[in-house]
């Protein structure tokens, strides 16, 4: 494991103006993508759609690196070149998702644990040797009635950890992704104390397993007010109470926060993220790049204008190249 390559691919993709796609929802989570604008989920249809969000002219300026699920590693374009190298050619770092999802958390109703650490290192080696250079895991918190567990949210941290350690071992940054499910209709104060929770666990463990924290990437959600609260906080407070949440918890040498945009609409994920960054600039004192990573608040608009129909192709990449622009102007504090 090379300490310094590792720190330099962290802080390259969080460049300034510039995030990372997150492309890499796996076969069931693409389904319900396509579902929703009536789109088979076949593996031409996934590469079409894939190919259409990478060939786009001019992401490069906006977008660092792009997680990808295995399966669109290994796929090639139209004109039948890997879509990592075309990646590649645009100076695009690939990357890949490489927990194998989370699964129903035995004796504890309505909680998630993270599958994959199985085989992780063979796999990660291999993906490096095809050119991917950062990778991804995901645990999933719930809120609810009596929930997270402390043994829920201990176990999901322990298994990132040993992720994270094995990733940078085989050569690839590790996105640790501790997500807080905006489901529910709990107040901001809960979503705060249950990420605060979590966030500190998550770098007790990371410590303990010795993983290299300028060697990796937080992608964490943001501290909002739940999807069915009645009284949701607006994008000044979200702002201030994330803040308050990080600066509490995350140490100052992680080079980068990316965040997910989650269950957010994507206009409201922009938003938030654009407060975000003005208020850290008026605090001036934030040590880690606050930057994107964004399924959902970068794909939405593409995947209804595309609609599965060749005919739209061009109206897609055009609402894509604007929405990567808006949301790296968020990520910048410099929304107008
Ligand atoms: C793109 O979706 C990723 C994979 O999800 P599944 O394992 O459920 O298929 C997901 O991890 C994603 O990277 C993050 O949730 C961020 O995406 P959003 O849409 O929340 O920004």
């Amino acid at each position: 494991m090379d300490k310094d390559k590792l720190s330099n691919i962290a802080t390259k993709l969080v460049a300034q103006n510039k995030g990372i796609l997150a492309a890499d929802e796996s076969n069931p989570t693409i389904k319900n993508r396509f579902d929703s604008i009536d789109v088979e989920s076949t593996e031409n249809n996934r590469r079409d759609y894939r190919e259409l969000l990478f060939s786009t002219d001019g992401i490069e300026n906006y977008i660092s690196g792009i997680i990808l699920y295995e399966e669109t590693l290994y796929q090639k374009s139209s004109n039948g070149q890997l879509l990592s190298e075309l990646l590649q050619s645009k100076d695009i770092i690939p990357g890949i998702k490489v927990d194998k999802s989370a699964k129903d958390f035995i004796g504890f109703p309505g909680e998630k644990i993270t599958e994959g650490l199985d085989g992780l290192y063979d796999r990660m080696t291999n993906y490096y040797n095809d050119g991917a250079r950062f990778s991804k895991w995901r645990a999933v918190i719930t809120i609810g009635e009596q929930i997270p567990s402390s043994q829920c949210i201990e176990l999901n941290a322990i298994l990132l950890a040993r992720y994270a350690i094995t990733s940078q071992e085989s050569g690839l940054v590790p996105i640790v992704e501790p997500e807080i499910l905006m489901d529910g209709d709990h107040s901001i104060n809960s979503c705060y104390e249950v990420t605060n929770k979590t966030l500190n666990e998550v770098f007790n463990q990371l410590e303990k397993h010795k993983v290299n924290l300028s060697g990796i990437l937080l992608k964490p959600n943001m501290i909002l007010s739940g999807k069915e609260s009645p009284d949701r906080a607006d994008k000044n407070e979200v702002a201030e109470m994330t803040l308050k949440c990080f600066k509490e918890t995350i140490p100052e040498n992680v080079p980068g926060i990316i965040f997910l945009s989650g269950g957010q609409s994507d206009l409201e994920s922009i938003d938030n993220l654009d407060a975000i960054n003005k208020l850290a600039a008026q605090k001036g004192d934030m040590p880690w790049e606050l930057s994107f990573s964004y399924g959902r608040g970068l794909q939405s608009s593409t995947l209804n204008k595309w609609n599965g129909n060749s005919d739209n192709y061009l109206i897609a990449q055009k609402e894509f190249i604007n929405r990567c622009k808006m949301v790296s102007d968020a990520r910048n504090g410099k929304l107008s």
